[in-house]
Order: C-alpha cells, then sequence, then structure tokens
C-alpha cells in the first residue's frame, strides 16, 4: 500500500499569488517549468491565464510544484522532531489560492511514511489558526498557548493529525484536517467540525507523500473572499515544550 497515499486527487490551476508575512508580491515559475500533470488526474479548477505566471498544484504530497513560491514560513514551528526525536518536524509552508480553495503544503521531515516506519504510530502535526477577518477582537478568546500567551481573534482553526490504518492489504499513516469554527463563546469543538477531509478518502482534499501533506480548503467554508488578509497562527505539535513552536504570519487572498 506504499503508493496509495501518494495518489494524485486534485490538480488547480492558480493565475497568481501573493504569499508570506512580507506581503510581497511573488511570481512562480511558469506552469512548463511545472511538473506535467499526470494522466488521469482531474482538470483544474481555475484558469492559466496568457501571460501570466502560474502554478499547478497537485495534491499528493510532492512539494516540487511549491518550489519557486516565497513560503509563509522557512521553519515552521521548532527545528527538530520533538524531544524524542520521534515525531514529524514541519519545515516550509506554502500557501495559494483560488476562487474556490486555499492550498497549503506543509514540507515535513520526515515523511509520513517514513516516520511510521520507524515509529509506528499516530499523532498530531500542528494546528493551523485563521483569523479570517483580520480582526483580534473577534474569534477565538482565550485560548491557552502556554509559553507563548493566550491566543485571541482567530475565526478558524484546522486540525491536523496523523492516523494508522490496518487491513487485508497492509498498514501505514494517514492524514486528516478537521476544520473547527470559533463559536460565540469563543470556544473550538472538536467534535464539531465545518469540514473534514481524509487522506484515506478517493478524492480527498488532503494528502501525504515523500514531502509532506498537502491540503485544499474550501475559501466558501473558511469564510474569506479574494483580497482579504488573513493572520496566520500555526502550532507545531512535534516538541510541545519549544518555545518556538508557534509561528504567526498573514497571508493575502488573490
Ligand atoms: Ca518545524
Ligand atoms: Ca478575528
Amino acid at each position: 500500500m506504499s503508493h496509495a497515499c501518494r495518489n494524485v486527487v486534485f490538480t488547480v490551476c492558480l493565475i497568481s499569488f501573493i504569499a508570506g508575512g512580507c506581503g510581497k508580491t511573488a511570481t512562480s515559475p511558469s506552469q512548463a517549468e511545472q511538473k506535467q500533470t499526470p494522466a488521469g488526474a482531474r482538470q483544474p479548477l481555475g484558469t492559466t491565464g496568457g501571460d501570466t505566471a502560474s502554478i499547478t498544484v497537485t495534491l499528493d504530497g510532492e512539494a516540487n510544484e511549491w518550489l519557486g513560491t516565497p513560503p509563509v514560513w522557512e521553519e515552521a514551528g521548532a527545528a527538530g522532531p520533538g524531544p524524542f526525536e520521534s515525531d514529524i518536524d514541519i519545515k516550509q509552508v506554502y500557501m495559494v489560492n483560488d476562487k474556490e480553495h486555499l492550498y497549503v503544503c506543509l514540507r515535513t521531515n520526515p515523511s509520513l511514511q517514513a516516520r511510521y516506519a520507524r515509529a509506528p504510530g499516530g499523532g498530531e502535526l500542528c494546528d493551523l489558526y485563521f483569523d479570517t477577518d483580520n480582526d483580534a477582537q473577534t474569534g477565538c478568546k482565550d485560548v491557552d498557548g502556554f509559553d507563548f500567551g493566550q491566543i485571541n481573534g482567530y475565526e478558524m482553526k484546522a486540525w491536523i493529525p496523523v492516523g494508522v490504518y490496518s487491513g487485508t492489504d497492509g498498514d501505514g499513516p494517514f492524514v486528516t484536517y478537521a476544520l473547527l469554527r470559533a463559536d460565540k463563546n469563543g470556544d473550538f469543538t472538536l467534535s464539531a467540525p465545518v469540514e473534514s477531509q481524509s487522506s484515506q478518502d478517493p478524492g480527498a482534499l488532503i494528502a501525504h507523500g515523500e514531502d509532506g501533506v498537502e491540503m485544499a480548503i474550501p475559501l466558501e467554508v473558511l469564510g474569506v473572499d479574494a483580497g482579504a488578509t488573513v493572520r496566520l497562527l500555526l502550532k507545531e505539535a512535534a516538541d510541545p515544550f519549544a518555545k518556538e513552536r508557534y509561528s504567526e504570519g498573514t497571508y493575502t487572498l488573490r
């Protein structure tokens, strides 16, 4: 089943993007320089426009198409696989969007499969918070961030754990996301996600592979429109004692 997690499940083209905490406009390599869309892949939802630079995102956990894109974070959270050296370190995080989805690439070391070979269990990758109205006065309230301080103002949170499957055809890791919306009291309720995706499902909006995890979050569910600036916070799970486990940033939607 080692190839099961590498199936191409989703492809999209983007006409251009603005990414990162610095707010700079960036241009990716042309589509021709990117990996060709594998046969059988879904057709792009977006459009590749004339002389406009584009990027084709294939949800397969391989990050080659992102390498010309400035990451939101070069090192998300702390560096390293945690105190027991058995967890998954999130390195670069990339984001782009089209009219329908926000695409996120989490480059990891090791990959989920490599980590499973060494330590065959589940765990967590990260929580990714979105302040969708870019207003710290609205959204979640008083979420305990340990040394980071209280977490306030984020409307949405993606919880991204790693699970383990076992069946007649083998076993291995899978990855999911659960998108949670802060309620009127500012709390996130894990049991009531507004969107859930699992890499085990055909056509899933999340996948893992050699380079990490790629996912697509519907903008309609996230509650953001083109032009919006979203404040970001990533809480890496690998080392719960690391002061550097939190990373802040912003992303402005194309
Ligand atoms: Ca890290
Ligand atoms: Ca807010």
